[in-house]
């Protein structure tokens, strides 16, 4: 079991004790663990096996967790899951989730109306037999159906590129609004994570109604939610919720650190402020002894009030951010203009829609100083993938158009190989010998056991031409779920054999995530943020890799397309 599968071990006992009305200290025992473990940049079974250290020494996870951590490990299961399972079903769980509803409810629901699907309480709910139900009626009814329509809705989480979109179409919207002296946006849009699920506007107006107002005018505003005298949300398109907060100027910077979050940052941060005798919340930094104001006004002297340096929103997520400030060692976050090549594009030879030389000219117009054209090989149909000939009639191409380019743009012949289903790759190893690149991708056979793709991949790794993992774990957000794959086998073996991984830029993509890019880090294997275009546009993606590295804890000396080609070069002989 790897520390993904460990950490939902966790969350869904301490659900299931949360719905038997277990005591809530152990309950949060659980979720921190399970947070710890997730957030974890080495693998939990490597911990275990070395007989120099223990698992209860991690911050978060205590002796019982250890204990259940280990037969996790050794079994594969837990006998008090199983067990806990059989005594609540699923459905109940759902229910249970659903907000006004609550356990005792659920379980009505379920052994009276035998209710076994959400479809099948919403139908109950509108058919009135839940409203002639005991103890419920026609009020509960309806505050069902709300809840169950609340709850669809919080399961919409938006891509952050998405969000991003309408963050700036808002922000737009806002512009010239006389009443607003200063807007920023903070939640998990500021800390850039890959989904969001509202956006967070914070303002300091001169004029709160007109500010209000503004935002109530936005085009494609659905529903006015709330209304107060400093906050407003409403609700855009179908159902993605907005928020809009207004605090004094004094206030700004407090307020800023504390939406911005995650929540489980701005524990740590309160706490590590209670040790110093300070307070922390939304308005301000004040002493606990006569509550007179320290900070407030700007974000730096919130942090600096603690005695700590400002803390990136891309690392505010409690992981090991602030343990690196009190050290003073936060890392030198890689930024967009670190970044001098793009490793992974396609062409009009397979699924691109642009030719090598508009890929090239786009790559120059966006201050890049050397590509690799990589298009699909013979595997891929869908997108005609190329065979040896093809490829090498692309190279000659290549070969001719490369003096047109001297001196302003190397161009790598490079070629994204699948890997076969059986295992191998697509192309025989003479025809990879002489590529200047090649990216291995798995594209079939997604489905396969965990061993089949790992041992797929790590074939790959292994092959002496392969030098990149393309989207080591396939999956898409908010769509597919990453393959069963062993990342800390396929890591070890990267390191081992230097292979590099690739961070694919694609805001549906974005693989490796950020915590495997933190423990691929820490393994010391070069990551390669490549965009994958299709298009001259696609190389636009590029930022959207450069929040999810800065996630990760990437510096530029991490990245290896930040390196002058002549460095590059090297690290993939
Ligand atoms: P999201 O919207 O689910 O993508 O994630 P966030 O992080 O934007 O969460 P949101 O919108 O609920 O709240 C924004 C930030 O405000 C959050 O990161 C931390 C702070 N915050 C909100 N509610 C609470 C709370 O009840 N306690 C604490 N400590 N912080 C809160
Ligand atoms: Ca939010
Ligand atoms: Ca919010
Ligand atoms: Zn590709």
């Amino acid at each position: 079991m790897d520390n993904q599968a460990i950490a939902n071990v966790f969350d869904e006992l301490a659900e299931l004790l949360e719905f038997k009305g277990e005591n809530p200290f152990r309950i949060r025992a659980y979720t921190q663990g399970a947070k710890a473990i997730r957030d974890l940049d080495e693998s939990v079974a490597d911990i275990v096996a070395d007989p120099n250290r223990k698992l209860s020494d991690l911050a978060g996870i205590g002796k019982t967790l250890a204990e259940k951590t280990e037969t996790l490990l050794q079994t594969g299961s837990l006998p008090q899951l199983e067990k806990l399972r059989k005594e609540v079903p699923e459905i109940l769980m759902q229910m249970a989730r659903i907000p006004g509803l609550g356990a005792k409810k659920a379980a009505k629901l379920h052994d009276e109306l035998k209710i076994d699907s959400l479809a099948a309480l919403r139908s109950a709910c509108e058919s009135g037999a839940v409203a002639e139900l005991k103890g419920f009626g026609k009020k509960t009814a309806e505050s069902i159906l709300e809840g169950l329509s609340i709850a669809e809705q919080a399961a919409e989480r938006i891509r952050w590129s998405e969000g991003d979109q309408l963050a700036r179409s808002i922000g737009k919207h806002m512009e010239g609004c006389d009443g607003i002296e200063k807007m920023q946006w903070a939640g998990s849009y500021r800390r850039g994570r890959e989904t969001i699920g509202d956006l967070d506007l914070l303002v300091v107006a001169s004029d709160r109604d007109a500010a209000m107002d503004r935002l109530e005018s936005y085009g494609d505003k659905s529903q006015t939610i709330a209304r107060g005298d400093t906050k407003i949300s409403i609700r855009v398109g179908k159902a993605f919720q907005v928020d809009m907060r207004c605090v004094e100027e004094n206030q700004f910077g407090a307020a800023l650190q504390y939406f911005t979050g995650s929540q489980a940052h701005n524990v740590h941060v309160r706490r590590i402020a209670k040790e110093k005798g300070l307070k922390i919340n939304e308005y301000g930094v004040f002493k606990i002894d006569d509550d007179s104001q320290v900070a407030g006004a700007n974000e730096e002297d919130v942090y600096a009030s603690i005695g700590l340096p400002w803390i990136p929103p891309e690392l505010r997520e409690d992981r090991n951010e602030l343990k690196q400030a009190e050290q003073n060692a936060l890392p030198d976050l890689i930024t967009a203009d670190d970044i001098l090549g793009d490793l992974h594009m396609h062409t009009t030879a397979t699924d691109g829609q642009n030719t090598i030389r508009e890929m090239a000219d786009a790559a120059i117009a966006r201050g890049l100083k050397y590509i690799a054209i990589t298009d699909h090989s013979k595997r891929v149909t869908m997108a005609m993938g190329l065979n040896a000939q093809r490829l090498r009639d692309q190279w000659e191409m290549i070969d001719e158009i490369r003096p047109e380019y001297k001196g302003r743009l190397v161009i790598l012949k490079g070629i994204e190989c699948d890997i076969l289903e059986s295992g191998g790759m697509d192309l025989p190893d003479d025809v990879l010998a002489e590529a200047d690149w090649v990216l291995a991708s798995v594209h079939y056979g997604q489905r396969q056991p965990r061993e089949k793709i790992t041992e797929r991949i790590l074939g790959a790794i292994e092959n002496e031409h392969v030098d990149c993992i393309a989207h080591p774990t396939g999956r898409l957000i908010n769509r597919r779920p990453p393959y069963e794959v062993d990342m800390d086998a396929v890591m070890k073996a990267a390191a081992a054999n230097g292979t590099l991984m690739e961070l694919n830029a694609n805001p549906a993509r974005l693989d490796l995530n950020d915590v495997h890019l933190a423990a691929a880090k820490r393994l010391g294997i070069p990551i390669v943020i490549s965009t994958d275009a299709h298009t001259i546009d696609g190389m636009d993606v590029m930022q959207y890799g450069i929040i999810q590295a800065r996630r990760g804890g990437l510096t530029k000396a991490d990245v290896a397309n930040t390196k002058p080609f002549k460095q590059f070069e090297k690290l993939i002989r």
